[in-house]
């Protein structure tokens, strides 16, 4: 009896080794972080400059036809915004109530969708008015947010990204986000460029480059050195804010309480 019982357990692990070795060998190669591969970091160069509203503590950047939409954040300082690139003039501003702090913002089908911070709501406007058309739920923190044409991503201030639908709101997908040295936490404000999820690391001057389908960081851009020591004289806050204009293919950062909006091309290392 004893040992058909010991016979039945090795058996068991000895199954249970074999099913472990056989999954391990079957993730794809992608998904298996290896210390051997180089991430490339990219540099910058500045093309264009453009003022920015040194009061707008940004949390949401997004350029569109030939406006920018911004949202910003603080506790009765919260707006949404279209803002003129060339002067950086507010074309239209609609102030949130005190109770809420904003965060990232995105356009999806002429509706733009904005966060709040710890208060689990977020807000769709009508694109044109600001009217605001709806309210919605989730349940983490609300940080960065953008869409890749079918779905909305969304960061909480960990490495996990949310994928929402886009007309109900529901969570429809999570994706950790990795490097050669595991999660890639606070990650903030986001942005779709060319295929890829470009998100800002809060307090830092890094934008990680991130692959969807796997969420491996493919790449970081080293943006320090933006603001100059005179730029730094007044208050200023951490680097957040990326937008991309796909038809021109322009890209375009910038910070909380920054003097400064930023175009710029990124150059490759090496
Ligand atoms: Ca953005």
């Amino acid at each position: 009896m004893n040992r058909l019982f010991v016979i039945f357990i090795l058996g068991l692990f000895a199954l249970l080794g074999a099913v472990f070795v056989f999954s391990s060998s079957n993730l794809p190669e992608s998904q298996v972080p290896s210390s051997s591969d180089i991430i490339p970091v990219y540099t910058y160069n500045i093309v264009n400059i453009y003022p920015h509203d040194r009061n707008a503590f940004t949390q949401g950047l997004v350029f569109e036809d030939v406006v920018l939409y911004e949202g910003t954040g603080g506790f009765g300082h919260s707006t949404l915004r279209r803002v003129e690139l060339e002067t950086g003039d507010i074309l239209q501003i609609r102030e949130l109530s005190a109770q809420f702090f904003g965060e990232g913002i995105t356009i999806y089908e002429n509706k733009i969708i904005q966060l709040t911070w710890k208060s689990n709501i977020g807000f769709v406007y009508d694109k044109n008015s600001f009217e605001l058309l709806q309210e919605f739920n989730y349940l983490t923190e609300g940080w960065g947010i953008t869409n890749d044409g079918t779905r909305l991503i969304m960061s909480d201030g960990t490495a996990t990204l949310h994928f929402l639908d886009p007309q109900t709101f529901e969570e429809i997908g999570q994706l950790g986000v990795f490097d050669n040295d595991g999660p890639v936490a606070r990650l903030n404000e986001l942005e779709y460029v060319q295929g890829e999820i470009y998100a800002n690391v809060w307090q830092t001057d890094r934008v990680a480059r991130i692959e969807p389908a796997t969420g491996r960081v493919i790449g970081w851009v080293e943006l320090g050195g933006l603001l100059t020591t005179e730029d730094r004289h007044e208050t200023v806050d951490v680097l957040n804010g990326i937008a991309y204009d796909a038809k021109t293919d322009r890209l375009f950062v910038t910070g909380k309480l920054w003097p400064k909006l930023f175009e710029i091309e990124l150059i490759s290392p090496g």
